[in-house]
């Protein structure tokens, strides 16, 4: 007898646990479903994405001689629900004695899912997604006791266990982490380089164009499209990034420029979360360029670190702490989302591109979506809740164990400094050290009062003013707040004023 064995979305590996006894009696359940596709309002190319890799994923198994049962969104007697549509794929199959399913990515779904146990007439078994690196009870382990959780830390265990970048036992070059390389402004004559930009085949563009009619009122933009949907095309974007643009990803890794949405960046986030590629085995191609003299140190430890240090952190945090974590607001934030974060219609250039680019490509890089955006939300007092929903439904790479403690911890300071240990509050100043966007933007940089003078200034000061009895005792921020205490008394008042006049103008936006 066989068992029934659903593959989600963001599950699209051959090596998947729920995968890995399969027999020829067994039947694979791929569903697009309109809850897991509207429970917030993903961006249309997340969706078109998704879909399109879940299709040729499906297709792959099935050349490989599986039994797939694929249900499209739009066929017939669609449940709507992942739980639907095991119990209708069990109705069909009466033989199938069992669900195997890998345990999803988000505590919302687990839930689900361990009520499935009661609700369906099979057991259910949850097996673990053993795709990262670091299995949750070690995570659990070295999180215990701990009052702090500092990814540094984290990240050398994670070099040790792998052997990634060490030299016996010690950190290849001597440093575990050559961040202090990696803060250069772009200059003037670099251009990023030329990226790997797939054209979508015949199935994919079929797959837009169905989402450009069922979803035609969710946020962002179809076209172009320029994601792989095949383990394929994903292989090849790795490999072009590896060969062409690693060497330079250390050095820019933390600058902007205005109209140049990827930089050094990998673009490889969203075929990791999905699964069309490995994280263990990009860390180790990775490595190999340095080991072959193709890319220095800087560049290749600091890739390496994104995905063995935080990427499986933050995986670790999320499980940790939900379901609690999502609830919290330390620095009581309240402020609902302007409608500038939906339409990126805003005189600050450096928002307007961050945001721009968002709804074009459903991707923005890790400083946009931290210093530009996500600092606008910290400084402003935007409401968590909000903000938290803003970056899972509009990045292609957004699951909620990756989405929230980045923006929840690390962008808003929302968990009291649970993930960082201090707030990423920064000024305009910060932006236009890493970026030339200030120099075509509506507001002066240099200004911290005043009609034009740059938002980013006195939101800043603001945050500082509002939030003193809850940051002072703060170490890290001793020298910001005598900073601030040296500051004239009526430079603070007219901060603080054109700070509320501005907030005050700036209404409250839906998707
Ligand atoms: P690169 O800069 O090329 O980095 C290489 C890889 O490292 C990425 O592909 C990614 O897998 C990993 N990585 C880098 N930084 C992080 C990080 N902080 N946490 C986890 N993995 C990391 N990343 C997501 O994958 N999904 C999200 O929903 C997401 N939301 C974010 C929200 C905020 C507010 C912030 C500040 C960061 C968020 N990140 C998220 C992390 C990071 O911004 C993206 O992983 C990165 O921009 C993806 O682009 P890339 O593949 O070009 O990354
Ligand atoms: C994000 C997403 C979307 C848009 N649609 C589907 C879907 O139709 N079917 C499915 O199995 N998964 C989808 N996903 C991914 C899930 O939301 C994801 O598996 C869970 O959020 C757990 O990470
Ligand atoms: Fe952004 Fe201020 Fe620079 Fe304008 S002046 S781009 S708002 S930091």
């Amino acid at each position: 007898m066989g068992v029934l064995r659903l593959v989600l979305g963001d599950q699209l590996s051959p090596s998947l646990s729920s995968l890995r006894d399969i027999g020829p009696d067994d039947v694979v359940l791929i569903a697009e479903v309109a809850e897991e596709a509207t429970y917030v309002r993903h961006h249309k190319k997340k969706i078109a994405f998704l879909f399109a890799a879940m299709r040729h994923f499906a297709a792959e198994l099935k050349a490989a001689g599986h039994n797939v049962r694929y249900v499209r969104l739009d066929d017939a007697g669609n449940q709507g629900s992942l739980r639907g549509e095991v119990a209708r794929a069990l109705e069909a199959a009466p033989a199938l004695s069992g669900v195997v399913v890998t345990r999803p990515g988000e505590w919302r779904l687990m839930q689900d899912m361990e009520a499935w146990r009661d609700l369906l007439p099979v057991p259910v078994e949850l097996r673990d997604d053993d795709r990262f690196i670091v299995p949750l009870a070690e995570f659990f382990a070295w999180a215990k006791g701990r009052k702090q959780f500092r990814m540094e830390f984290f990240y050398r265990e994670v070099r040790r266990k792998t052997g990634l970048l060490m030299d016996g036992d010690e950190p290849a070059g001597g440093q575990w982490n050559f961040d202090h390389d990696n803060r250069k402004r772009l200059p003037k004559s670099m251009v990023p380089p030329a990226r790997f930009l797939p054209e979508p085949d015949a199935l994919t563009r079929e797959v837009i164009d169905f989402v450009r009619t069922r979803f035609a009122d969710h946020f962002g933009d179809l076209e172009p499209f320029v994601f792989a949907t095949t383990r394929a095309g994903a292989e090849a974007a790795r490999d072009h990034f590896m060969a062409e643009i690693l060497p330079g990803f250390g050095d820019w890794q933390d600058a902007m420029a205005k109209g140049e949405p990827w930089m050094w960046h990998s673009l490889l986030s969203m075929y990791l979360n999905c699964g069309l590629l490995e994280p263990l085995d990009v860390c180790r191609r990775a490595e190999a360029e340095w080991r072959a003299g193709r890319a220095p140190l800087n560049a290749v430890e600091g890739f390496i670190r994104q995905i063995i240090g935080w990427r499986e952190y933050v995986r670790g945090i999320y499980w940790l702490k939900m379901p609690h974590y999502a609830e919290t607001n330390a620095l009581a934030a309240h402020r609902p989302l302007p409608d500038f974060f939906w339409t990126g219609e805003t005189g600050m250039r450096c928002m307007a591109d961050a945001i721009g680019q968002t709804r074009r490509h459903a991707y923005a890089h890790h400083i946009q979506r931290l210093m530009v955006t996500g600092n606008f939300a910290l400084i402003a007092g935007l409401d968590p809740r909000a903000v938290n929903e803003w970056y899972l439904l509009v990045y292609a790479d957004a699951y909620e164990w990756v989405e929230l403690p980045n923006t929840h911890g690390m962008a808003l300071h929302a968990d009291g400094g649970l993930m960082a240990s201090k707030p990423y509050a920064a000024s305009g100043n910060y932006i236009n050290k890493m970026s030339d966007y200030c120099g075509s933007c509506a507001y002066d940089v240099r200004a911290r009062t005043g009609d034009k003078a740059c938002p980013f200034n006195y939101l800043y000061w603001d945050f500082i003013a509002r939030n003193q009895a809850r940051l002072q005792s703060n170490q890290r921020m001793a020298l910001i707040y005598k900073s601030f205490e040296r500051l004239p008394e009526d430079e603070i008042s007219a901060m603080r004023k054109d700070a509320a006049a501005f907030l005050d103008g700036l209404g409250a936006g839906t998707p």
